[in-house]
């Protein structure tokens, strides 16, 4: 992974090492996944919609594999302008630039997928957007995201009793440990292309991600329990650098908006239908094993004060109180 004082020399070698284009404009992506993962699939949808509803000559270039570094490396590039021009970033990782975006998705925010599409589809998230353009000069064209966030772990986590102490992962956003932390587990944030040394050499004994991440990264193979907290539906933005973004004509910044929020739209529907068939398939392939959690209800209740007491801090109590009334 890249630490942080090395970004701007990564920016200056890979901006350097890009190939000239015959093109009029060259416009990059960046993903951590394959060309397989549903956010790759929504990044080249958001390239084909583009060209259909754009007259300009683009040329695009989307680098996957984690080639560019993970979301904090894509968060950095695209406030500066360089390297990237959009990529798909947990809102936790925007939460260095704006404090308030993991309300997007923090746990247990979300009761159910119908309620995260009533949310999706509303323009609850307007104010968080202009946050984000306001802070860190970036632009969400639409939202990805759609899988459900459970417990990876190298020992059954079943109950209360497990879970006591339990060293997992965390993404960086200070909400997110508070959360486990509030569920009495022993949260810590590493990066997370750190995840998978840090479970096989016992600095943590899991995490929590989504089947098709899990796929991916198959941090099975050193965590292989699966426990169904379902703490998380994702909420994906598609990000756009506002620098990369004023530099275009009006009619190509709309047609950006436009492809954004219909690849976002496609992104959700693919990934909510892969997510249980995603963890079907690993659990017959007999990579994983999958637990029930005794006693989710009582880790809604745990968590309430948390979530209430972070919204108050940021003066989104109003915000809060209308996700969660949708
Ligand atoms: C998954 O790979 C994705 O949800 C990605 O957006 C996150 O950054 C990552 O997990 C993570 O937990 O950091």
């Amino acid at each position: 992974s890249f630490g942080r004082a090395t970004v701007a020399a990564i920016a200056v070698s890979v901006a350097a090492a890009l190939p000239v284009s015959a093109a009029d404009l060259t416009l990059r992506g960046a993903s951590l996944f394959d060309e397989n993962h549903a956010y790759t699939k929504t990044l080249v949808k958001f390239t084909e919609l583009l060209n259909e509803y754009s007259d300009e000559d683009i040329e695009f270039d989307i680098r996957l594999n984690s080639e560019l570094g993970t979301e904090p490396d894509f968060v950095n590039f695209l406030t500066q302008g360089v390297a990237i021009d959009f990529a798909i970033i947990a809102p936790s990782n925007l939460a260095r630039f704006a404090d308030a975006l993991p309300l997007m998705d923090m746990p247990f925010v979300f009761r159910d997928l119908d309620h995260w599409n009533a949310v999706l589809s509303s323009d609850v998230f307007t104010p968080l957007e202009e946050e984000l353009r306001e802070k860190a000069d970036l632009v969400i064209v639409g939202y990805a995201g759609g899988g459900t966030r459970n417990l990876i772990s190298n020992k059954e986590i079943k109950n209360f009793d497990d879970l006591n102490g339990h060293k997992m992962r965390v993404m960086g956003a200070p909400i997110q440990a508070q959360i486990f932390n509030a569920l009495t587990a022993s949260p810590s944030a590493i990066a997370y292309a750190e995840v998978y040394n840090a479970i096989q050499t016992g600095v943590v004994d899991g995490l929590e991600n989504e089947s098709a991440s899990l796929a991916q990264y198959k941090f099975y193979e050193v965590a292989p329990h699966v426990t169904l907290t379902k703490h998380s539906i994702t909420v994906r933005p598609i990000v756009f650098s506002g620098k990369s973004f004023a530099k275009l004509s009006p009619e190509l910044q709309e047609a950006i908006m436009r492809a954004g929020r219909e690849a976002g739209d496609y992104g959700r529907q693919l990934e909510t239908v892969e997510d249980a068939e995603k963890l079907a398939a690993m659990t017959e392939a007999g990579n994983i094993q999958v637990h029930e959690f005794e006693g989710r209800e009582k880790m809604l209740e745990m968590v309430i004060p948390v979530q209430d007491a972070y919204a108050e801090e940021l003066g989104a109590a109003e915000l809060l109180e209308a996700i969660r009334s949708k």
